[in-house]
């Protein structure tokens, strides 16, 4: 997290993590359409080849705190794709929070596993403390047949501490409410290192509803 400077704005980098395909992308660009903050950037995508994200996408996300600091949200989504391991690294690097983006398809289900152990494994190349990372675990594309039930997946996740959260994203289901998962937890990390909410007048609610233009 970037020190706070009365003449610069704060920054606040969020990454969607994820195996391939499993609707990183898709999430970013429906909040994208959905959100309405005060600042909202275009969408950039960098490099794509038949869907699959090569590099990253970023949508930048803004407002000013009533005591007139610039928070700047920027969302990023990493490619999946496992050869891209070295540009999801770079990605992962310094950020505030994540949301694990997961196929809720039976047949995506070891590619689901081994790509939270990659997160894991990355966030410690990095050097960002995993356990105290805010983290939401979206388990995507509800809307297709043959997926694991949400009785199987909360075989699998019952015992984390992160919230698990049912989404397709195509539609827009639950990613909003996705997002507002993560920016409650990274609100909370915000306030006990920078005091926001005695410096800046924003509790967790004003916080969230700001970044998400529902203010
Ligand atoms: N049926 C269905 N398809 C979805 C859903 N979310 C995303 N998709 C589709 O899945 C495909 C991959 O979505 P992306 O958002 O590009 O996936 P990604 O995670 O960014 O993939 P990489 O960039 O390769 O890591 C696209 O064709 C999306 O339209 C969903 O909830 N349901
Ligand atoms: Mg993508």
């Amino acid at each position: 997290m970037a020190e706070i400077n009365p003449d610069k704005p704060m920054v606040i980098k969020l990454v969607y993590y994820g195996p391939a395909m499993s609707g990183k992308t898709t999430n970013i660009m429906l909040l994208h359409d959905l959100l309405e903050p005060e600042l909202i950037g275009e969408m950039m995508t960098l490099e794509t080849k038949n869907d699959r994200t090569l590099f990253f996408d970023l949508l930048p996300l803004g407002f000013k705190t009533p005591s007139g600091l610039l928070v700047k949200v920027k969302l990023f989504t990493v490619p999946g794709q496992v050869q891209h391991d070295s540009t999801r690294k770079a990605v992962l690097s310094r950020a505030d929070g994540v949301v694990f983006v997961a196929d809720s398809q039976r047949n995506q289900a070891i590619n689901n596993g081994e790509s939270f152990q990659n997160l894991a494994d990355n966030a410690g190349r990095v050097g960002l403390d995993f356990q105290k990372l805010p983290l939401v675990v979206q388990y995507n594309k509800r809307d297709l047949p043959d997926i694991l039930t949400e009785e199987e997946i909360g075989e699998r996740w019952g015992q984390a501490p992160w919230p698990v959260i049912f989404s397709v994203a195509l539609t827009g289901v639950g990613v909003k409410e996705t997002f507002r998962q993560l920016l409650l937890q990274v609100y909370r990390v915000i306030d006990g290192q920078h005091s926001f909410k005695e410096k800046h007048g924003m509790d967790e609610n004003d916080f969230v509803k700001a970044v998400m233009g529902e203010g």
